[in-house]
């Protein structure tokens, strides 16, 4: 653990698999801060391209790790991201990794409107587990813990925040637990 008074939490996985809505829930059940990193990169225009097949734009990572940084210092922040390779593994206390099924991650992107190849580039991504594996790599040498959380239902998204709740007490610093 780094000089930090509360713990940093990333989550991390899919689009679609639920991070906002799992962030915000724990967000409400911490007190600690919701960092859409995404929100983040429109809003300061970390990227430097636009991939017109998926219609989103492709980050920089130079730049979001600049903007991160001076957030991240003082720690008590949940990183809602679904990539995660490029992060520095000691910036965080836990990482979290959502999953869901097929069939649900197909539902969501559907009635988010995705395109065909975008629904079907993300789908095969959950399949492969792609963010999981991405997370696994890059916090590998660090001690930092893991943790996969299935989230098709309400009930999984309560039941992750307790896990999530119950290891931040046992484990995590916090200046104001
Ligand atoms: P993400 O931020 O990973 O792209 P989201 O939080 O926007 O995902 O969720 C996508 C949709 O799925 C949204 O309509 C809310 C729904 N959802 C998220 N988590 C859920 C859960 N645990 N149970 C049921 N629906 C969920």
């Amino acid at each position: 653990m780094a000089e930090r008074g509360r713990p940093n939490v990333l989550v991390t996985g899919t689009p679609g698999v639920g991070k906002t809505t799992f962030c915000d829930g724990l967000a409400q059940a911490t007190g600690l801060t919701h960092l859409e990193v995404g929100k983040l990169i429109r809003e300061k225009q970390l990227y430097r391209e636009w991939d017109d097949e998926m219609d989103c734009s492709i980050f920089d990572e130079e730049l979001v790790l600049d903007a991160l940084e001076p957030l991240l210092e003082e720690g008590g922040q949940i990183v809602d991201f679904h990539s995660s390779g490029f992060l520095q593994d000691d910036w965080f206390d836990l990482v979290v990794v959502l999953r869901v099924e097929t069939e649900t991650l197909y539902g969501r992107l559907e009635r988010r409107h995705y395109g065909e190849a975008k629904i079907r580039e993300n789908v095969e991504a959950e399949i492969f587990q792609t963010c999981l594996d991405e997370a696994r790599e890059a916090f590998e040498d660090s001690d930092v813990r893991i943790m996969e959380i299935h989230h098709d239902t309400q009930e999984q998204l309560e039941a992750g925040i307790c896990q999530v709740q119950e290891i931040r007490h046992r484990v995590l610093p916090d200046v104001n637990p």
